[in-house]
């Protein structure tokens, strides 16, 4: 059993819209705690963070809101890497995918003090690889990758020395939506991507124990980021980016469920959930349900065999 720590990130200055500050209260409401509490783990709900003041942060004019969103990544990688130093399992309840700059490098740290690599595992329409520079929106929700993997353009958002992710180590899955420029720094980074037509043509299972087995043969840890957008809006509506063509909902209890009896996730991002565009609470309970799945709830036990 896990001791289990969620911690709020209402921010929604990282996209275009308002309505993902509610995020973490929609998701507190369909009963995240509770659910992971019946399953027999220790939660505690730290609340939300509070943005740490981010004013030495020059504007750019190619990043929305910076200033907010740093003191976001500042805020959430220190409670991450707090929290991951205690020996807890760090939810972060979001909030805009900007959120992740913050809970992937709090991550990075407490694996770099560990000795052992980090892994990223993307669950998302997008790629989330844009930087100030690339953007076609400046939404700083569409950079998360691009920023954790350590492009220059960032430098002054967390200190300069934060340690950054190996962009080998990332594992997208769910892609269909992609700049034309990403797509070039995606390649030539060497990020893994696994778009719907890889998961249609291989299977989610296979992709699924491909990335464990990378992780597993490295001794690394696993962090988890879920954008809502990853499913199909038909399934998880309340999202501002929906794109046609997602995960189905098995699809993504499979994971959860693989991901669960690897033992190698060490963190998770639940993030983008708008509840303003939900249809009556339908994608936040989703999400509490996937939530669960992660932590073992399950049909029937079976023999473990995970790889
Ligand atoms: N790639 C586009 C759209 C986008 C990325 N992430 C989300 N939307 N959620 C952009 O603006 O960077
Ligand atoms: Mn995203
Ligand atoms: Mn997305």
């Amino acid at each position: 059993m896990k001791s289990i720590t969620l911690i709020g990130a209402p921010i929604e200055e990282g996209s275009g819209r308002r309505g993902a500050a509610m995020g973490p209260t929609a998701l507190r409401i369909a009963g995240i705690d509770t659910v992971l509490a019946e399953l027999g783990h220790t939660v505690h709900d730290e609340g939300d963070v509070r943005p740490l003041p981010a004013r030495d942060l020059a504007n750019h004019p190619g990043a929305n809101n910076l200033q907010m969103v740093g003191a976001f990544a500042r805020a959430l990688h220190d409670a991450v890497h707090e929290t991951a130093r205690k020996g807890h399992f760090p939810i972060i309840l979001g909030g805009d995918h900007a959120l992740s700059m913050g809970s992937v490098s709090g991550m990075a740290r407490h694996a770099d003090e560990l000795g052992r690599p980090l892994f990223v595992l993307w669950l998302d329409a997008h790629a989330d690889f844009n930087s100030p520079l690339t953007s076609p929106s400046g939404n700083m929700h569409g950079m998360p990758v691009a920023f954790f993997c350590g492009e220059a353009e960032f430098a002054p958002i967390l200190a300069g020395d934060r340690p950054l992710v190996d962009p080998k180590r990332v594992y997208q899955v769910g892609i269909r939506s992609v700049d034309a420029r990403e797509r070039e720094e995606i390649a030539e980074n060497g990020v893994n991507v696994y778009d719907m037509r890889a998961v249609d043509e291989m299977g989610m299972a296979n992709i699924i124990r491909e990335i464990l087995n990378d992780v597993r043969a490295a001794n690394g840890l696993l962090h988890v980021s879920l954008d809502v957008d990853f499913m199909d809006p038909e399934i998880a509506p309340g999202v501002g980016t929906t794109v046609p063509g997602g995960a189905t909902l098995r699809e993504a209890h499979l994971i959860m469920e693989m991901l669960c009896d690897s033992g190698l996730v060490s963190s998770l991002d639940v993030v983008e959930l708008n509840p303003f565009l939900d249809d009556r609470g339908k994608s936040a309970r989703i999400l509490v349900e996937l939530t669960a799945s992660l932590f073992g709830r399950r049909i029937f036990d079976r023999p473990t065999r995970s790889a």
